[in-house]
């Protein structure tokens, strides 16, 4: 297993749109483990693929105080949702240290493939919706800071800019 780079946002990848995966095998559960693994690190509660620059249609998430619920989504589809929205805090691994508002579907019912690239279904609330919500938008190339107003986001990318600076 391995530790990936997480792209940082504005990295332009993060707008690449990830394609489906088209058959569950090693390479697949292999590039699981690695972004289990990166997300426990980071530390995070959830990570896409497209974030550690793989343009596939994978997720990961672990909403468990003691990080061993593994959730793997695979081709993650929303098939319903409630009308009711709700407005949550929502960070991101891409956006280190950028917490702020984001509305989304208050619930929704996911389908997707397992490890064993079998289909399942699952209704989620809560920040477990959030979450699935979150990181789909990113297999979409969109990142939550994109919600916010233009202004947020350009000082956003300038407190970006900064941290790139003091690390280099
Ligand atoms: O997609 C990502 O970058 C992961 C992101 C998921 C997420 C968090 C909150 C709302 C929506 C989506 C994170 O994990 S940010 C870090 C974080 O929330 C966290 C880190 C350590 C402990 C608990 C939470
Ligand atoms: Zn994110």
């Amino acid at each position: 297993m391995a530790v990936l780079d997480i792209l940082r946002y504005p990295d332009t990848r993060l707008h690449t749109v990830a394609k489906p995966v088209k058959q569950v095998d090693e390479r697949v559960r292999t590039l699981v483990a690695d972004m289990a693994q990166t997300m426990y690190a980071a530390p995070g509660i959830g990570l896409a693929a497209t974030q550690v620059d793989v343009h596939e249609q994978v997720i990961v998430i672990d909403l468990s105080d003691a990080r061993d619920h593994l959730q793997v989504f695979i081709n993650p589809v929303i098939i319903a949702h409630s009308d009711e929205r709700a407005d949550g805090e929502e960070g991101c691994l891409s956006v280190p240290g950028i917490y702020d508002e984001v509305e989304r579907f208050a619930r929704i019912t996911v389908r997707a493939l397992n490890l064993d690239g079998q289909p399942f279904e699952l209704e989620a609330s809560g920040l477990l919706a959030v979450c699935i919500q979150h990181e789909m938008d990113h297999l979409k190339g969109k990142v939550f800071v994109q919600y916010l107003s233009r202004l947020k986001q350009s000082r956003i990318r300038g407190k970006m800019a900064k941290l790139d600076r003091q690390v280099a």
